[in-house]
């Protein structure tokens, strides 16, 4: 007993401040040193920030679970803002059943039908702004090429598709508290969130996208139709910040080390270890959390059973006590086991899709511009859970 009263795991840091927000990698240092896991009195809950017990507890979901959320709101205790996700948002056994009829889905072979026309898109969104010179490289790139790829590969048409970035910002705020910040972006969840459910149902699915595979599994007796249309809400919520937060990042990265945009322009098929070193410096999803299914004593530390644990998987991909020069963004890295993805059970489901958004529309612009810097202040976005910009000037030159 003596041994875990000697313990003092409280930190008082808040990493839903704008300042920690604006640069968390200080917040992340510090909480990194505090030991195996720390302890946030401002919102009782639990943190985890190195590589070394960050990963082992996404693997561990019998004791890390996610059928009480992952965000900072506990459904044992409240109700959640929206109805729960049937694959981010559970546990096994259901957890394996709804992952099951995603992942044929997504199963990588039958993705590769999607490289020709993101293809032709990447190339076409750079053209576009090579012409410009001097563009919003959030809007005019890291916005508009997921914004017309993704919502064509799940078969949505194309009217009211600007709903489905606000709903992303209610989504990923909603994995944090329900702080102002959150109830800001659901200023519009009248109109967006019916707009949304609206897209997931069968008949507003092309019959040839993903949305419409997903379907299928009605007709094979593995999910309801109800359940179906839950599962294209986990596209539609989880398919298009991420990437344009990621590409955003990468934009960024490019334009601020003009040593490694010297070398991605010599070797273009550096692109795929581009976004991967991306993923791991600016990682999109910077947080989320797992509730303890049982006690937990890490290193004479002792978390009690229900309690919500935050897990820093930006602060783990810039962890120096695994990664070499963590704050360098370095495109030959072996970034081999990041967590920008997750690990385990849940590991990111459209990690396919992301990446080829990502590969394609770095080779584009490694072969079509020269060069590229900033133009302007980069303004960052504000979300308790995704790391990207607001905005971006950029100035490139044609190659
Ligand atoms: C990271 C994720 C994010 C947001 C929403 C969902 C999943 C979902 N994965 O399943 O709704």
């Amino acid at each position: 007993m003596a041994e875990v009263l000697e313990r003092t795991p409280d930190l008082d840091i808040d990493p839903y401040d704008d300042a920690f927000i604006a640069d968390p990698y200080p917040g992340y240092a510090s909480m990194r040193s505090a030991g195996p896991a720390f302890y946030m009195p401002k919102y009782a809950c639990w943190g985890m920030a190195r590589y070394k017990e960050v990963r082992p507890a996404l693997l561990d979901w019998k004791t890390y679970g996610s059928g009480m959320g992952v965000g900072y709101t506990h459904f044992g205790k409240e109700k959640p803002w929206r109805p729960p996700s049937l694959l981010l948002e559970t546990d096994p056994p259901l957890h394996d059943r709804t992952r099951r009829v995603v992942d044929r889905v997504v199963f990588p072979p039958a993705l590769q039908r999607l490289r020709e026309p993101f293809a032709k898109e990447a190339t076409a969104a750079v053209e576009r702004v090579v012409a410009q010179g001097r563009f919003d490289g959030v809007k005019e790139l890291a916005e508009a090429f997921p914004l017309k790829v993704f919502p064509d590969a799940v078969g949505l048409d194309v009217d009211g598709r600007e709903n489905l970035l606000p709903y992303g910002d209610m989504v990923f705020n909603g994995f944090g508290p329900l702080n102002a910040r959150f109830k800001a972006s659901t200023a519009t969840a009248s109109t967006v969130v019916p707009w949304i459910m609206a897209k997931c149902s069968r008949a507003a699915l092309a019959p040839d996208g993903l949305g419409a595979e997903i379907y299928k599994a009605v007709e094979a007796g593995e999910a309801t139709e109800e359940e179906a249309a839950m599962l294209v809400r986990s596209f539609l919520s989880a398919g298009l910040d991420t990437t344009v937060a990621a590409i955003g990042s990468a934009l960024y990265l490019l334009a601020t080390n003009p040593g490694e945009w010297r070398k991605f322009r010599a070797d273009p098929s550096l692109a795929k270890n581009v976004f991967e070193e991306t993923l791991r410096m600016e990682s999109p999803i910077q947080n989320l959390f797992r509730t303890t299914t049982r006690e937990v004593e890490l290193d004479g530390l002792h978390i009690p059973v229900s309690e919500k644990v935050l897990l820093l998987l930006a602060s783990a991909n810039r962890d120096p006590e695994h990664w070499q020069e963590p704050d360098r963004f370095d495109i030959t890295r072996r970034v081999q086991g990041h967590v920008g993805f997750g690990v385990g059970a849940h590991v990111c489901i459209g990690q396919v899709i992301a990446r080829m958004e990502g590969e394609l529309l770095l080779t584009a612009l490694a072969q079509r511009v020269a060069s590229i810097g900033l133009a302007g202040p980069p303004i960052r976005r504000f979300n308790n859970a995704v790391r990207g910009f607001a905005s971006l000037p950029l100035d490139v030159r044609a190659a």
